[in-house]
């Protein structure tokens, strides 16, 4: 016994297993630092979270009022559903008295929640997207949760979270859950993206995949064509370039974190463009597009507003909006080449168009 070479269980598969979340957050630190301690607190936390999360989705077409809408509508303007404040409900839960994060903003809240009892310890702000894809959660398809990690800065004594107005770099970590037929946890602490695999039987995440890197290129975009006569010529003109090309193939879920999964592991392009009426389109900067650029960029790959690097970017609210196209670098390098091409035939057009007035 205690001679790996007498062991019926391969070494390998062994350390696997007891890879958990928590033990893969601590290895990337050099040592056990204060901080490095709470990180792997926090992750654990979230990974309560999820853990709850994937059970009440895993048995919600057996409960009654699991699903289906409250009849509110959140800050966004957009019809609740119950498993949206089910599991915005949840990472309060898991953060109230962890000594962990002062405030948690969610896309469901107007105003980040304040936690005054944690903030003399815990100096970090939580943001996160409860449910992404909430039309898919009443069919059993495929949803979400992304989460983002920042240093609270200051004291935000007026509540107003002004320092979260910051451009992505300032993130500490990123991360999805992904709760498809296993729940798979992707994370990054800025050093390389890591998957981990809930293994029911023994309520851990496990180690599945290290240092994931996006393909240069991938075959598939990901976009709801459905918009295509509300988008910009450009975005029009980039798909029929793909509709019109050999290799190009499209996947779309209606849940960004399953579509974006699928090319952080395949390669290829996510996108979710601004419209004529609205530029700024859907997805939300802090909670939703702002994470997984993170991850994007942690695997190699590339995110963008269609006209600049998306962690770039500065929001002027809590729940500003940005355009995104995310994935693989050549793809996105596409997409954005098509958009530039567009802003400067319409300048020039407008210029001779001014000439012509002119003369
Ligand atoms: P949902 O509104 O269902 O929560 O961010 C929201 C999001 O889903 C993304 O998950 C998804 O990619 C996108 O919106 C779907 O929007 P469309 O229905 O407009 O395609």
């Amino acid at each position: 016994m205690g001679n790996s070479d007498q062991s019926i269980v391969p070494e390998h598969s062994l350390d696997r297993d007891c890879t958990t979340l928590s033990r893969h957050v601590l290895q990337q630190f050099s040592s056990f630092t204060a901080e490095a301690q709470d990180i792997s607190a926090i992750m654990s936390r979230i990974a309560l979270a999820a853990k709850l999360i994937s059970r009440r989705l895993s048995r919600a077409g057996l409960m009654a009022g699991a699903l289906g809408f409250t009849g509110e509508t959140n800050v966004q303007g957009e019809s609740v559903k119950k498993m949206d404040i089910y599991a915005n409900e949840v990472f309060i839960s898991v953060f109230k008295q962890s000594g962990l994060v002062c405030r948690l903003a969610s896309e469901e809240m107007d105003k980040p929640y304040y936690i005054p009892e944690n903030c003399p310890i815990g100096r970090y702000t939580l943001l996160y997207d409860p449910i992404d894809g909430s039309s898919n959660v009443d069919i059993n398809l495929n949803v979400g949760s992304i989460f983002s990690l920042r240093q609270q800065q200051g004291d935000d004594l007026n509540g107003e979270a002004k320092d979260l107005l910051q451009n992505g770099d300032g993130q500490i970590a990123a991360g999805y859950i992904l709760y498809g037929p296993s729940t798979v946890l992707v994370y990054s602490l800025g050093k390389g993206v890591h998957s981990f695999i809930l293994d029911p039987s023994l309520g851990e995440f496990i180690l599945a995949d290290e240092n994931i890197t996006i393909p240069e290129h991938g075959p598939v975009y990901s976009v709801n064509e459905g918009n295509y006569w509300q988008w910009e010529e450009s975005i029009r003109e980039y798909i029929r370039y793909v509709h019109r090309h050999d290799g190009y193939t499209s996947r779309y879920s209606g849940a960004l974190v399953g579509d974006f999964h699928r090319i952080l592991m395949q390669g290829g392009v996510f996108l979710y463009p601004g419209t004529v009426k609205k530029p700024e389109g859907k997805l939300r900067l802090l909670y939703e597009s702002a994470p997984l650029a993170f991850l994007a960029e942690q695997a190699g790959g590339k995110a963008s507003t269609g006209k600049e690097r998306l962690l770039d970017f500065i929001p002027e609210k809590l729940h500003q909006r940005t355009p995104l196209a995310i994935g693989s670098v050549e793809d996105v390098e596409l997409v954005e080449s098509f958009i530039k091409d567009w802003a400067r035939r319409t300048s020039e057009a407008a210029a001779k168009e001014t000439i012509s007035s002119n003369s």
